[in-house]
């Protein structure tokens, strides 16, 4: 492979997004979310709609990070104190603020709901599991009900040219099905600490439904 995904990048990331006092580094956030549309494409072109709309999320918050106000992009936390204390965020509808900060990872924080259910149904897997049937699963629990009918209907599409699950394992590229299991069982955790901390920040300032 062209490429030097591992599963392993992925989990590290996730691990150095929270610090002492449980906050969210965007950094780390916006690098586990770069290796794992690496992984994506990897796996061919009909997901490059998807990591297209990835990676210009992946952008804006990094530009925000390295812009001038970048301090207060640090963490999620003061991303999210920053931009509603300055009215930086369109709460109902889509305004001046098109693109603020908390609207975008709002998007990226729905995938990881999706990351989280598909990656716990790959680690429970057994041989006959379909990675298709998993993805999509994991899709209509989680990101579907944000997405029209087009994208749903594209996204289903896409999960048919996935790779089955004994190429899937090969191209994590984190050694034997077995360690590979084991590693989503250390980085699962993770993520799931990371999506609540988020989905916590997010629902007690009612920006769940940001448009
Ligand atoms: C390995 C298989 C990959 C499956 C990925 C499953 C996710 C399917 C998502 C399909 C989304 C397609 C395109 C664009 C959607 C956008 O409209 C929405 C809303 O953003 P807005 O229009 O409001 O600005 N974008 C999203 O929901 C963010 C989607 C990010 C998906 C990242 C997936 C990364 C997958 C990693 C694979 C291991």
């Amino acid at each position: 492979m062209a490429d030097s995904f591992s599963l392993r990048n992925v989990l590290e990331n996730f691990k150095s997004c929270l610090s002492d006092n449980k906050e969210v580094y965007i950094k780390y956030y916006i690098s586990g979310w770069r290796e794992l549309v690496s992984f994506m494409n990897s796996l061919g072109s009909v997901f490059s709609f998807i990591s297209k709309d990835a990676v210009s999320k992946i952008q804006i918050l990094e530009n925000f990070l390295m812009g001038e106000n970048g301090t207060h992009y640090l963490t999620v936390q003061s991303m999210v104190k920053y931009e509603l204390d300055n009215e930086l965020v369109d709460l109902t509808k889509r305004g001046s603020h098109p693109e603020s900060g908390c609207r975008t990872l709002l998007r990226l924080h729905r995938a990881l709901r999706w990351l989280q259910l598909f990656l716990e149904s790959l680690r429970t897997s057994t041989e006959d599991s379909k990675t298709s049937v998993m993805c999509s699963e994991a899709y209509n629990a989680s990101l579907a009900q944000h997405h029209p009918w087009i994208i749903r209907k594209a996204a289903g599409v896409a999960f048919c040219a996935l790779p089955g699950r004994d190429a899937f394992f090969e191209v994590m590229n984190a050694g034997s099905h077995q360690e590979v299991v084991t590693l989503l069982g250390e980085a699962l955790p993770l993520i799931s600490e990371v999506y609540q901390i988020t989905e916590d920040l997010y629902a007690k300032n009612k920006l769940l439904d940001l448009p």
